[in-house]
């Protein structure tokens, strides 16, 4: 296993709409691992290939709550079957967007078709935590981010604000 870089905006591959996964293989399987050892590192909750700089319909996950045991979960090939039409309100932050954080609307619960760490397909219906990881991390599929879903003004000063604290941190290096 392997720490991957995360990209930050505003890197161009962020905008790329990721490709299905042809098949569930080892190799797929050394970059689910890669993945996941990436986002506890980060930390983070979710993390979708693409901001590893690989755009592949593939997200991994884990909503475990501190002092318990790990629980990641893997997606391959997410699909969104149905989305209630009551919405949620909930605070969100990305790993490619570092250090900012603001509250973005969505259904609160979907319909998931996907297949897992083995291949295997699986539906399920998310509500909480899950509806809105899950729908942040497909958006990522479509190369959209949360910040995309706020106002052209907070969008600009959140990408403002991650160029300025990586050219900082080139500074200090
Ligand atoms: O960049 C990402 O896509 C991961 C992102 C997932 C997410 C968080 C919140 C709402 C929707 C999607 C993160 O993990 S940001 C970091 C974070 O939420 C977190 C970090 C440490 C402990 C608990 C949460
Ligand atoms: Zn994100």
């Amino acid at each position: 296993m392997a720490l991957r870089e995360i990209i930050t905006v505003p890197n161009p591959l962020l905008k790329k709409v990721s490709e299905r996964v042809e098949r569930v293989d080892d190799g797929l399987r050394a970059l689910m691992d890669d993945m996941l050892e990436t986002m506890y590192a980060a930390p983070g909750i979710g993390l979708a290939a693409v901001q590893v700089g690989v755009p592949k319909r593939v997200i991994v996950m884990d909503l475990a709550r501190e002092g318990e045991p790990p629980q990641p979960q893997y997606f391959v090939n997410p699909e969104i079957t149905w989305r209630s039409e009551e919405m949620a309100v909930r605070e969100e932050g990305c790993l490619s967007v570092p250090d900012i954080y603001d509250e973005v609307e969505r259904p609160a619960r979907v319909g998931l078709r996907y297949q897992d760490y083995t291949g295997a397909h699986i539906e399920e219906d998310a509500e909480g935590l899950l509806a809105v990881c899950i729908q942040h991390e497909m958006d990522h599929l479509e190369g959209v981010l949360f910040i995309d879903h706020l106002s052209r003004l907070k969008r600009d000063r959140a990408v403002a604000k991650v160029k300025k604290a990586a050219k900082d941190g080139e500074k200090a290096a």
